[in-house]
């Protein structure tokens, strides 16, 4: 039986869970954290992961079942190493799998994976998607079916070597005082493979409708991006990085601008936070990782779930993950 706010699986460190509910079933998307005693760095040298694993649950209180190997990093012409978190999507019956990791030259791409299953196994396309770059690819599927994909992530993730459009190996974050770098969102093409159109950067607005700040470390995108609809809004939701929080920000277009509207998970044990949010019967469930099972390795992470909930006003209930 799966229960919530422990590790939903023990036999491998889990981690980044995009979480989706496919034909009335729950299926998780996780990066497989490696084990190893190298030294963590800035650029995240100690994420050396080379391959997927889907957990899936028949519902939030069944068993969490570990599906074995779906892709592996040998399979895929393009990558050199760090296949880091992914997502997926089910469009006509077919099951394609979106992740990052580095190509030959150390810069980090996105590439796509497709499967009659969701478990896989899936093939991998043999290039990277053109024009993707970074890491962290979230996917959602409008109610009119056009599907999105929002990615990025500072650091490791490289965003801000891509702050004038191309990359520059020396590029830096925004100055304290100037806007942040948003998450990136753009349009897949209806053959899932390829994107429709170019990167947009997102904005995510304070409650003055001023631009969050760089310096603003509380509050600014860092990585992991997930969107998600409720009651007819936007909600796109993000770790802050450097001070650990999930939180949020809404809009009335999937593509903003947003509001930054709260945060949604305090810190947990581990320096990356990294969730997803689904609906299952009604009811709202938030999935994480911390690195409990390893008492505070940050490269030997669990993927854990709780639910979550909305007041009236459609804010979201803060979770304070060990309470
Ligand atoms: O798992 C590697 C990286 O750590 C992810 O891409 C980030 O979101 C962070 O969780």
């Amino acid at each position: 039986m799966a229960q919530q706010r422990k590790p939903l699986v023990t036999n491998i460190f889990t981690a980044d869970p995009s979480a989706h509910v496919f034909n009335d079933k729950i299926y998780v998307y996780p990066s497989h954290d490696i084990p190893h005693n190298g030294a963590d760095d800035d650029e995240g040298s100690e994420y050396m992961m080379e391959d997927y694993h889907i957990l899936s649950m028949d519902n939030p209180d069944a068993e969490c079942v570990d599906n074995g190997e779906a892709l592996h990093m040998k399979d895929v012409p393009w990558v050199s190493k760090q296949m880091w978190a992914p997502d997926a999507v089910c469009k006509d019956g077919k099951y394609y799998l979106y992740f990052p990791a580095r190509d030959k030259e150390g810069i980090f791409r996105i590439g796509v994976a497709v499967s009659d299953s969701p478990v896989g196994p899936f093939k991998a396309e043999p290039d990277y998607i053109k024009g993707t770059y970074s890491i962290d690819p979230a996917t959602f599927m409008d109610d009119d079916g056009r599907v999105y994909m929002y990615n990025g992530g500072l650091w490791g993730g490289q965003l801000e070597k891509w702050k004038t459009g191309t990359f520059d190996p020396n590029g830096g974050e925004p100055d304290k005082d100037e806007p942040a770098l948003g998450p990136l969102c753009v349009e897949i093409a209806d053959n899932m493979k390829e994107l429709k159109g170019e990167y947009v950067h997102l904005k995510i607005l304070d409650e003055n409708g001023e631009e969050i700040k760089a310096g603003d470390e509380d509050r600014r995108y860092f990585e992991g991006p997930w969107m998600h609809k409720y009651n007819g809004t936007y909600y796109l939701s993000y770790s802050t990085g450097t001070t650990h929080y999930i939180v949020y920000a809404t809009s009335k277009s999937p593509m903003g601008p947003f509001t930054y509207r709260g945060r949604i998970l305090e810190p947990v044990i581990g320096w990356t936070t990294h969730h997803s949010i689904i609906e299952y019967h009604g009811k709202w469930y938030l999935f994480y990782h911390d690195c409990e099972l390893s008492e505070g390795i940050n490269h030997r992470r669990c993927v854990k779930f709780t639910e979550l909930k909305y007041n009236e006003d459609g804010t979201i209930v803060p979770i304070k993950p060990y309470e």
